[in-house]
């Protein structure tokens, strides 16, 4: 898709990554993990996937968080009322539903991304409910919208749009949901939101507003663009926006089209935003095999999975495929949607085995 500011973007410098990110796209920037990072139980904090849909907005030490809306008293935030208030971590994954679109046929609008638009973080901040509570949330309240400080042009909007993304009043007041100022104890870094962002634990990326600078609570639903337009499951013209993520797994090691021995270790992760991985399968060619669980580092966090397996010489397909405690189990293939989001059907790696 273009943009009416493409012309602009292009002549500006692509970003230095140092191999840290695999760049889809330099301008707003869309970069994946690589492939050697997402063996990590954390991902490196400068290997963290970033999907941006605007340039990145300066962040500066006068930054404030307004909560306006359907509240008793509205108020304004400053960075060191924020650090007074208690503070909270969590470890989250957190996947753009964009991830893994490439794998869909046909492949939909959008940004091309493999599978590396997913990453581990430690996240440190406050919660959301803290700030809600102390403006006061009206009694009919039903939802919050969380504003970014950016914005820019659409080819199918009028005007300046602005990243606004909006939950459910029960989702916003989970003790969870956070206003986050770090990440691995590190100050957050610009293009992962600083000076503030929310995480909302479960939910695919779109709902982990960054740039944060305004919440309005609401008594009616939202209908902006990033909620009605875009992070929308979109199939026959029925429209429903993206929320929590789709239970899915990956295989991490080996790595796919690279070389495997013959005694393999096959290892990767497991996430769901429906509940607790409970089960994931290993196929070897066209046979399954249930594979051993490890133990999340958080209950946001994804599960680690592994099975030691004798592979065939030659070319060997390997597939993994995991369930919640919901009862969801991977498809094999997702239904299409125009959008390209939540793509969670089993992915088949190809390695080669030594003979
Ligand atoms: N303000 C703002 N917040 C945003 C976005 C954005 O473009 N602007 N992108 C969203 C999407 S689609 C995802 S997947 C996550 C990605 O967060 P990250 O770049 O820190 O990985 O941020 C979300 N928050
Ligand atoms: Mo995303």
């Amino acid at each position: 898709m273009s943009h009416a500011a493409d012309g602009v973007l292009e002549s500006l410098p692509a970003p230095v990554t140092d191999g840290a990110l695999d760049v889809v796209r330099a301008h707003p920037l869309c970069a994946e993990t690589p492939v050697p990072l997402l063996q990590h139980a954390v991902t490196p904090r400068e290997s963290v996937y970033v999907r941006s849909n605007f340039e990145t907005p300066r962040a500066h030490a006068g930054w404030t968080l307004a909560v306006a809306g359907a509240v008793a008293s509205a108020r304004t935030i400053s960075l060191s009322e924020l650090a007074a208030l208690p503070q909270r971590e969590l470890v989250v994954t957190m996947e753009c539903a964009g991830n893994w679109r490439l794998g869909m046929d046909p492949v939909p609008e959008g940004e091309p991304w493999k599978y590396g638009a997913v990453s581990t973080t430690r996240w440190g901040g406050v919660s959301l409910a803290s700030l809600l509570e102390r403006a006061g949330v009206a009694a009919d309240a039903m939802e919050v919208v969380a504003c970014g400080a950016d914005a820019g042009p659409r080819d199918d909007a009028e005007g300046m749009v602005r990243f606004e993304r909006s939950l459910p009043l029960a989702v916003a007041m989970h003790p969870d949901t956070l206003v986050a100022t770090h990440m691995d104890g590190e100050p957050l870094t610009p293009d992962h939101g600083a000076p503030l962002r929310l995480i909302v634990p479960n939910w695919y990326g779109m709902a982990s507003v960054k740039w944060l600078n305004e919440l309005v609570v609401r008594t009616t639903p939202f209908t902006g663009y990033f909620q009605q337009r875009r992070y929308v499951f979109e199939i026959d013209g029925n429209v429903q926006p993206v929320s929590r993520a789709l239970v899915k797994s990956m295989i991490v090691t080996p790595a796919p089209d690279t070389s495997a021995p013959r005694d393999c270790v096959v290892r990767g992760w497991a996430w769901s935003g429906f509940g607790d991985i409970t089960a994931v399968e290993v196929a070897v060619g066209e046979v399954w095999y249930a594979a051993t669980l490890g133990a999340p580092a958080s209950a946001y966090a994804w599960t680690p999975f592994e099975l030691a397996v004798a592979l065939p010489p030659g070319l060997v397909t390997l597939r993994s495929r995991a369930t919640d405690s919901s009862g969801a189990t991977q498809p094999e293939r997702i239904e299409w949607n125009r959008l390209g989001y939540g793509n969670n059907g089993v992915r088949a790696v190809t390695v080669s085995v030594d003979s």
